[in-house]
């Protein structure tokens, strides 16, 4: 019973993942990305600017990881 609840909540998960984010993914920082618009993609699919829930913009201005490569 156990293994289908979990199923039934990955499922969910990838249903509602905003094009492959998870909310329950590991944490994530600018060091994690190559590329500036890798970092701001997958920014943008934690929850832009209202959330920024890994920290990413920590200037909050809506351009997450600066300091990578890319960045405008
Ligand atoms: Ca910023």
């Amino acid at each position: 019973m156990r293994c289908y609840v979990f199923a039934a909540i990955a499922a969910l998960a990838i249903a509602c993942g905003g094009g492959g984010y998870d909310p329950d993914g590991p944490d994530r920082n600018c060091s994690d990305f190559t590329s500036w618009e890798d970092a701001q993609t997958f920014y943008e699919k934690a929850g832009g600017p209202e959330e920024d829930r890994h920290r990413l913009d920590h200037d909050g201005d809506g351009v997450a990881c600066q300091s990578l490569p890319g960045a405008p």
